[in-house]
């Protein structure tokens, strides 16, 4: 039976730097999800005769989410919607299953690095036909439908059996579970070398892949593996969990400390990864080194050739505002465009569909390319084998030479979590009043030479994005970059990324924080983040 239910707007429905993320209990509490899922059919012109992904992390709430969401889009006349098999999807998966199959879009359910169950973090986000994202005039437009919301439709039906891969009904709509990993597996297959990473394995090439529980797992094991031959247990923490084990799914240092230790042990294997919550992000480490994010994405713009899918070369590489300039350097010496682009993968959609970048990356541990619209952690994975398999060289040996060939470029972020939401709006205000006043002057002995609140204007669209984040550059190019998280659900973070550029051959081998210990301190006096906060430091340091 189909019901059309009265409702009234809820505040607080906007959505943030990648989907509306707050606590479970304000999901799961009457009304809520359904308010904003039926403000996202209104604002995309409905969903009557229109398919849809459907698929999450598996985060506590993703099961009873998932239904609610089917039911409405058979009440609201959808005409078929594609659900990963017990609900699950990564978000690479679910933004390649869009495209596959041409749907309308999808919906994703899951709230990434942030942690889950009763007690932690939800979250949903819409992505568009492109299979990426929803920019931010469809996220604007779902926002303002929340604020006038008025009723939603619901279906009064049994609840799918989720768990069964084949074609069900509901209320009239089609409904097909399939296998989350299969189509992934096959588009993977296409861009890397497998044979070549398999004879790497039958080699003795040791890896650990650490799925931090949550929805890799699945992934991994089927394709490092099964295809790709890596021993048995190569994928630890592989069973994708509600609460995720009671971990951060958050592939960093600190939140994959068992990783690094392992990696950085006398006998560790010869290459460690790890995968977030949704699956978007990795983190790469060899034995005894650490690759910094901005760094991965500047490795893999210099060597994607390597791979099969790259042979024919890059069209231009994009990263966000606060990754560091490494990559930059990479396309300035294959003669190919470089853009910096607001944090957020939404920004890089339509550089990737119009076809002027192929690879794209951010510091918080995100690399991508045209081969679908998200971030996709297995895929930087796969191109660091392809690549090893390739060049025959180690993690540091790779790293390296492209230290001495490029400079290496330090980079930091330290994340300042959980901060009353007026003390860290002071800081940056503060700060932000005060850009005008900077270019020129000296700050820890460095010269300024400019300031800016980061504003953005898409090459492709034209359309604008301002506050950023705040932006100051010193003299040869190093950098202090400030910006509020808009992901968290408690309070607010302040993050502080910290760049400088050492050309070499000197200098390329010290410690990064004692490389940017200089930018640090220039960091507190243009901000003065510990003494208005009174923190003694950063929570998390990446
Ligand atoms: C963070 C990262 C950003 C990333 C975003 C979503 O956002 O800094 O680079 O795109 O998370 O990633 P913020 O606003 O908290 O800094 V994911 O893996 O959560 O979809
Ligand atoms: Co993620």
């Amino acid at each position: 039976m189909l019901t059309e239910r009265p409702t009234q707007p809820i505040a607080g429905q906007r959505p943030g730097t990648s989907g509306l993320r707050k606590k479970t209990a304000v999901f799961m509490a009457p009304g809520y999800l359904e308010n904003f899922v039926q403000a996202t059919f209104d604002a995309i012109g409905g969903a009557g005769g229109k398919s849809f992904v459907l698929g999450g992390d598996g985060r506590f709430f993703n099961d009873r989410a998932a239904q609610v969401i089917l039911k409405m889009a058979a009440a609201n006349g959808a005409a078929r919607v594609i659900v990963g098999q017990g609900a699950l999807l990564s978000t690479p998966a679910a933004s390649h299953l869009i495209r596959l199959n041409r749907t309308d879009g999808g919906i994703i359910l899951s709230a990434s690095h942030n942690p889950g169950g009763p007690d932690e973090d939800f979250g949903i986000k819409f992505n568009t036909p492109n299979g990426g994202p929803a920019p931010e005039a469809v996220t604007e437009a779902i926002f303002q439908r929340t604020q006038a919301i008025e009723r939603y439709r619901m279906l009064e039906a049994p609840d799918v059996d989720l768990d069964r891969i084949g074609v069900h009904e509901l209320g009239g709509m089609e409904v097909s579970v399939v296998d989350p990993v299969a189509d992934y597996a096959a588009l993977m297959a296409g861009l890397f070398d497998f044979a070549a990473i398999r004879a790497l394995f039958a080699g003795g090439f040791r890896m650990r892949f650490d799925a931090m529980h949550a929805v890799t797992g699945p992934y991994a094991r089927a394709i490092l593996e099964g295809r790709l031959g890596a021993a048995p247990g190569t994928v630890i923490n592989a069973l994708p969990l509600p609460d995720f084990g009671g971990h951060h799914p958050d592939p960093n240092p600190v939140w994959a400390a068992a990783l690094m230790e392992e990696m950085f042990a006398p006998d560790g294997p010869d290459f460690g990864a790890a995968s977030d919550g949704d699956g978007d992000r990795n983190m790469v480490v060899g034995r005894g080194i650490y690759v910094s994010p901005s760094d991965s994405l500047a490795v893999l713009a210099a060597n994607a050739q390597l791979a099969p899918g790259y042979r024919g070369g890059l069209k231009g590489v994009a990263r966000s505002m606060p990754t560091s300039a490494a990559a930059d350097r990479v396309a300035a010496a294959l003669g190919i465009e470089s853009y910096e682009t607001p944090t957020g993968w939404k920004f890089f959609g339509s550089l990737l569909d119009a076809g002027r970048a192929t690879i794209c990356g951010e510091e918080s541990f995100g690399t991508g390319s045209d081969h679908l619209r998200e971030k996709d952690g297995l895929w930087a994975v796969l191109m660091w084998l392809n690549i090893i398999a390739e060049r025959k060289e180690s993690v540091a040996e790779i790293l390296g030479a492209h230290w001495r060939r490029f400079g290496r470029t330090y980079y930091s972020r330290h994340d300042y979590e959980a901060l009353p939401v007026a003390e860290a709006e002071a800081v940056m205000t503060g700060l932000k009043g005060r850009l005008g006043s900077l270019p020129g002057t000296l700050v820890e002995g460095m010269r300024i030479v400019s300031a800016d609140d980061f504003a953005y204007q898409d090459p492709v669209d034209g359309s604008v994005s301002r506050g950023q984040g705040l932006r100051i550059v010193f003299e040869g190019g190093a950098r202090v970059v400030l910006r509020l998280s808009g992901t968290g659900t408690e309070g607010a973070t302040i993050r502080l990324y910290l760049e400088r550029h050492v050309e070499g051959p000197e200098g390329l081998d010290q410690p990064v924080q004692e490389a940017l210990a200089g930018m640090s301190a220039a960091a507190e006096a243009l901000a003065g983040i510990r003494a208005a906060t009174g923190r003694a430091g950063p929570d998390v340091v990446t």
